[in-house]
């Protein structure tokens, strides 16, 4: 092992960001050594399990649970009645009359969705409390149910919140240009009715939670994988009737969350006060049935799109109405009913939109932030509409978007809803993917394979995904929505042996965030990555956190270099003076250079180590006046704006674009295909480290794959979920994916620091990409792809029957 010395002294030949360095996350998880909250075992330590609804919508007429709690190891239960004695409702971001909605972590007289919670046990092993349910008796009253947005606004349809006396969510329309003008001068008018399917993220590890009461301090520690554990915390400390001062927040490692652990809070608030009634720490481990039924799923949603084309394929605009369908319960949404506009119009050119925009609640599993939130929905809804356009006219879909593409030299491109995209070549982006599959050459090839009864089918897809979004958003909700803009923070210190520590609020679940930052901070202190120690995981009592902070709209990599910049620039700037101080010269000539501190004038240098040892212990050194330590905390926030009265405003920081292409060959006599090549180009601005970029792009293309061609959460008309469970809701393996064949192409992001760009999401562009390919291969049986998933069995009855689309 090298002393410090020597680890400091170690020359540093080059800038860290932009190396592909291995995780410094990856030793430990992969030798199993990780900490997840399944992992704690906490002293006297009990279990809880929840029953819940067999019904889709139903009025809870009576439960006892009396069985249940003298049974043998039981410790206490809980019902809604309690709950709704004890606590108030959550938050309601919606306006009125659905911010009246009143959701308790348990139902309280009536269930709105199969799966909702009904009753918690408490015992003191999790299979006595799971046995302990079934003595549990609940006397329903069924009622109508409704499993369809567009059917739960007509009138006569069942209500499921009574206080809100409506379905509607909310409404909200987005008009830009003049999309009647552009619909009486176009050549043509395409018009679809797409459905964009149910799916969600199914992380190696479900929602868990361990709550520990601490009755003579008042304090509650709330160990949990929630991806965004702070900006809960209001949630819980209002429902709750819990100051927020006395809780603790901490996850350890987490096993993906990818959207769907931004909103636990419903549990978390109910172990909470099963831990508080309990008087023992409690534990609650989801099974996947469970995070299938009852987690979140994604937002589903039916559009009716017109577009206005000219003959040679310019799109003039798109007018569109979406009902969106949230499920049971709002929680996180509306968001997501403003969220699609950060990226409309995609990367098209067109200015005249309009959007009418419903969301709507159904008797189906509430829905929440799931990778590419709200925005994949949009996108694939484009990129559908591209090559429906490209299609009709007769046009190739790759110069249709060739011709409809905002071009690089429009950067920073104003959109009609004011979003401003911080830079970019989509045109050059699709030579580079057509050219990574042989685009032309391909297609002569189909043209031949389709002679000898093989049909290939050739799909593109550009998406532009958000990163770093402005919670600004919600104020189109409503103006009392009490946030807006976004922050994260970071904490460095250097201590007085020269070792150097790294604090961060963004809470990873496996996008490498201790190696992002070590390579940031070892750039500006002139040391080596591994020289920099990076907290895992997020402990309020020991991270710095802002109450925005979390791994979501692929935001890290941005918000934490904006933090970490903040907090070494103040570290600089003291070392500096303290060393400037020493060697007689000014701080303004200090450089950091291989573990030292240089004049760069006279070249005299002192190991870093030296100047902290002095900012600590060795004192009476100090500048006079100067305070000691060397620990600095920044909060960094981009600069954003509210929306205006038209709803414009820019709703994100960085726009990153991904170009799919897709090739896939299909079996006419079963309706199955399978993907025969694959290329991405992604730009996602400057690069910390390529390797885990090429990961997450990976990742995101295989979460795109698996949602077009597996994935699918499907209700019965009784309104029980069909798949439920990894037989029938189907994710891809690893054998399942394609070879990827990835290109990284770099323009850097105008706005955010150091160039960066999000990369997280990749926008669903697989959704895209497979539906275009699907039709193109489909060609020859003249069928047209209304559905983003694509299901053989469907896809056989459309070559068969003569059905023409696969709308539902
Ligand atoms: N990165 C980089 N250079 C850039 C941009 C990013 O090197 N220009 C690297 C950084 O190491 C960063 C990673 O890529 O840690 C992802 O960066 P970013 O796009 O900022 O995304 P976040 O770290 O904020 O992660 C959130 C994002 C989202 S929104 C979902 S959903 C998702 C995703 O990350 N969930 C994931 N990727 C995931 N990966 C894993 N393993 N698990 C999840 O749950």
């Amino acid at each position: 092992m090298a002393t410090v010395t020597e680890q400091l002294i170690k020359p540093k030949t080059k800038l860290w960001m932009g190396e592909p360095l291995k995780r410094k996350e990856d030793p430990r998880l992969i030798q199993g050594l990780g900490k997840f909250v399944d992992d704690l075992k906490l002293p006297r330590m009990a279990f809880a399990a929840i029953l819940r609804s067999p019904y889709a919508h139903a009025m809870i007429k009576k439960i006892d649970a009396s069985k249940a709690e003298e049974f043998p190891g039981v410790i206490c239960t809980m019902t809604g009645e309690e709950v709704a004695s004890k606590t108030d409702p959550f938050l309601q971001i919606s306006p009125p009359p659905a911010n009246r909605v009143k959701d308790y972590c348990l139902a309280n007289g009536k269930v709105h969705f199969v799966g909702e919670p009904v009753v918690a046990v408490v015992a003191e092993t999790r299979a006595i409390a799971e046995d302990a349910l079934e003595l549990i008796e609940v006397e329903y009253e069924i009622l109508d149910h409704v499993l369809d947005a567009s059917e739960a606004l007509s009138p006569g349809a069942p209500i499921l919140h009574e206080e809100a006396g409506t379905n509607l969510a909310y409404h909200g329309i987005w008009n830009y240009g003049d999309i009647e003008g552009a619909t009486r001068t176009a050549d043509k008018v395409i018009r679809a009715a797409l459905h964009f399917h149910r799916f969600s993220s199914t992380p190696i590890e479900n929602n868990v939670v361990l709550v520990d009461y601490d009755k003579s301090s008042g304090f509650l520690t709330i160990y949990n994988n929630n991806q965004m554990p702070m900006f809960c915390v209001p949630w819980l400390s209002f429902g709750l009737r819990f100051p927020s001062n006395k809780m603790r927040l901490v996850t350890g490692d987490i096993g993906g969350g990818f959207g769907t652990k931004i909103i636990s809070y419903p549990y978390i608030a109910l172990i909470c006060l099963l831990a508080m009634k309990s008087g023992r720490p409690v534990k609650w481990s989801e099974d996947r049935k469970e995070h299938l039924t009852a987690a979140n799923h994604g937002n589903e949603r039916s559009f009716y799109v017109e577009i206005p084309v000219l003959k040679d394929g310019t799109v003039l605009g798109i007018k569109a109405t979406a009902y969106d369908d949230c499920g049971a319960y709002t929680r996180y949404e509306p968001a997501g009913a403003t969220i699609w506009a950060q990226v409309t119009p995609n990367v098209y050119h067109f200015k005249n939109f309009r959007m009418d925009f419903y969301q709507v609640m159904t008797n189906k599993c509430p829905v929440g932030p799931n990778r590419g939130y709200s925005r994949m929905q949009h996108m694939w809804m484009i990129e559908r509409s591209i090559d429906l356009v490209a299609k009709e006219l007769g046009l190739d879909p790759a110069d249709v978007r060739l011709k409809n593409y905002i071009q690089p030299e429009e950067m920073p491109y104003e959109t009609p809803s004011g979003g401003i995209y911080d830079g970019g070549d989509y045109p050059e982006m699709l030579r580079r993917a057509l050219k990574l599959i042989n685009y032309d050459a391909l297609r002569e090839e189909q043209t031949a394979a389709r002679k000898r009864g093989r049909f290939i089918g050739i799909g593109v897809s550009t998406v532009v995904d958000s990163g770093t979004n402005n919670f600004g958003q919600v104020k189109i909700l409503t103006e009392q929505n009490p946030f807006s803009g976004n922050s994260e923070a970071a904490r460095v210190s250097i201590d007085g042996l020269g070792q150097i520590q790294v604090g961060l609020g963004t809470v990873p679940q496996g996008q490498g965030h201790e190696t992002f930052a070590s390579q940031i901070v070892a750039d500006e202190l002139g040391v080596t990555p591994d020289q920099i120690v990076v907290l895992s995981g997020f402990d309020s009592a020991i991270n710095p956190y802002s109450h925005q902070s979390g791994s979501y709209a692929s935001r890290s990599a941005v918000m934490g270099t904006g933090a970490l910049l903040g907090a070494t620039a103040k570290i600089k700037d003291k070392v500096a003076r303290i060393a400037a101080h020493l060697m007689h010269s000014k701080p303004e000539d200090i450089e950091f250079k291989e573990g030292n501190v240089v004049d760069r004038k006279s070249g005299n240098k002192l190991p870093l180590w030296q100047v902290a040892n002095v900012a600590w212990v060795n004192n009476t050194y100090l500048p006079k006046g100067m305070e000691p330590g060397l620990v600095a905390i920044h909060f960094w926030k981009p600069e954003f704006a509210l929306p205006d009265s038209e709803k414009r405003h820019n709703q994100t920081l960085t726009y990153s674009p991904q170009t799919h292409v897709c090739v896939v060959e299909l079996d006419k006599e079963t309706g199955k295909f399978k993907i025969v090549r694959y290329a991405i180009v992604d730009d996602c601005g400057n690069q910390i480290n390529p390797m885990i970029v090429e990961g997450q792009v990976h990742g995101a293309a295989a979460h795109g794959i698996g949602a077009a061609m597996y994935e699918n959460f499907e209700y019965g008309q009784d309104g029980q979920l069909m798949s439920s469970t990894f037989v029938d809701y189907l994710i891809p393996t690893a054998l399942d994916i394609p070879n990827l064949n990835t290109q990284s192409f770099t323009t850097p992001s105008l706005f955010a620091p150091k160039g960066i760009r999000g990369v997280g999401e990749g926008g669903g562009s697989p959704l895209g990409a497979i539906a275009n390919a699907v039709e193109d291969a489909l060609a020859p049986f003249g069928v047209t792809i209304l559905d983003s998933h694509q299901n053989p069995q469907l896809l056989y009855q459309l070559i068969t029957s003569g059905k023409m689309t696969n709308s539902n």
